[in-house]
């Protein structure tokens, strides 16, 4: 089954995305996805120019060859470039295999492990109790499991509030330049156990909470904070700190038993092996786009699973509903899965272009039955949305030290 042509597609119904399509000289197709938020068209580039030329004629079912070809096979590797590329080609590979089976991928995982996807919403406020009131909507909706984010009073915008934007997908909005955002760690500590103080006196400790520090903190400060939640039992305390310096979580946990959930940036196994095999975190995070596919994540959850360490697919608004298909046949079939983030199934103009048959009931995802992925993609619909630039923001001390955003 040769390869017989590979398209790219850029589009941007509200933030931009990058489709990749795997054609076979049978007329057999597979999607993936190739977004890297804000550096869209290095990953374009990358595949255009250093992996295209080079699988044309290759056999569309040696899917552990092509990967290998496209990672060992190259000596500058690694990298969100370079994995969101191998990534794409991998998912369309996976998507077509299910099609030639007439299988839907969950299938050539391994199967089901379970009846359906638990995923988290998002609860994002200007103030405590104005997160506290998202809280409330999404218990009513029938999540199990909600991340709380509230703006920080003395800082103009804190990460995971929309301010004025009308939803996530709006996030990027027109940023021709990175925005400057101010952080201040001490104005964030005086809010946020007042957040979770706040939110077990009103929800009790039924409903699970997790919460992004979005790697802001120190090592001590995120230990601080780690013990300073311990009483208001989160599901996990998600990137504390950077994740370059793995060393860093071992002195977090050292200091605290609250769960901690890394790894959204990563993009190999390589990246988070020292945590995994030292136990220092309860969630990997990977992202099947940004971790090098479907291949890369089966390895790195099975590896997670020697050191009881669960999956919790990364899932922000910047992954394309293919990359979210793709988590769903993983998540069905993944025996350490934990849960899955989820800010929704896309805007109206995201839905025109990618037609899928998720769906959500009662905090958890179902997966169609349909061979391979089960999701299409509308080039037609897509060439109303032209990539617009834009780029996360950039991220300062109230000094002007350049921070982690
Ligand atoms: C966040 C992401 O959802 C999350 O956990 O960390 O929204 C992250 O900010 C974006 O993916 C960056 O592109
Ligand atoms: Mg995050």
């Amino acid at each position: 089954m040769k390869i017989k042509d590979i398209k790219i597609f850029v589009s941007c119904p509200g933030r931009n995305f990058v489709t990749v399509k795997v054609i076979t000289e049978d007329g057999v197709y597979g999607l993936g996805d190739a977004t890297v938020n804000g550096r869209e068209m290095a990953v374009v580039t990358y595949l255009e120019e250093h992996v295209v030329p080079c699988l044309i004629g290759r056999d569309a079912h040696d899917i552990e060859d092509i990967w290998h070809y496209l990672y060992r096979g190259v000596y500058w590797r690694r990298g969100p470039i370079t994995m969101a590329a191998i990534a794409a080609i991998d998912m369309a590979l996976w998507d077509i295999k299910g099609k030639v089976a007439g299988l839907p991928l969950y299938q050539l995982l391994g199967g089901k492990s379970r009846t359906g996807v638990t995923v988290y919403a998002h609860a994002n406020g200007e103030t405590i109790s104005d997160t506290l009131d998202k809280v409330a909507e999404c218990i009513e909706q029938g999540f199990k499991v909600v991340r709380l984010q509230c703006a920080v009073p003395g800082l103009t915008e804190t990460y995971g509030v929309l301010g004025d934007k009308k939803d996530y997908f709006e996030l990027q909005g027109n940023r021709p330049l990175p925005p400057e955002q101010t952080w201040s760690t001490s104005k964030y500590f005086n809010m946020v156990e007042d957040l979770f103080e706040q939110a077990r006196a009103r929800f009790g400790y039924e409903i699970e909470f997790t919460h992004d520090v979005h790697s802001r903190l120190t090592p001590i400060e995120s230990a601080k904070l780690g013990k300073m939640l311990e009483k208001y039992n989160l599901l996990f305390l998600e990137d504390p700190s950077i994740a370059e310096n793995q060393e860093n979580y071992k002195l977090i946990r050292h200091h605290t038993t609250t769960p901690l959930a890394l790894g959204e940036t990563y993009n190999t196994l390589w990246d988070c092996k020292d945590l995994l095999q030292n136990q220092l975190i309860d969630y990997i995070r990977v992202a099947a786009t940004h971790a090098g596919g479907i291949t890369a994540m089966k390895r790195i959850a099975d590896f997670a699973s020697v050191f009881n360490v669960k999956t919790a697919p990364h899932g922000a608004p910047d992954l394309s509903p293919i990359c979210f298909v793709a988590h769903m046949h993983l998540n069905i079939s993944t025996p350490n899965f934990g849960i899955q983030e989820y800010v929704g199934m896309g805007n109206e103009e995201t839905l025109k272009i990618f037609k899928h048959e998720m769906y959500l009931e009662n905090g958890m995802i179902y997966v169609s039955d349909k061979p391979g992925l089960g999701i299409e993609f509308d080039e037609v619909a897509a060439e109303e949305y032209v990539y617009k630039r834009s780029y996360l923001p950039v991220s300062r001390l109230e000094d002007g030290t350049l921070w982690h955003w």
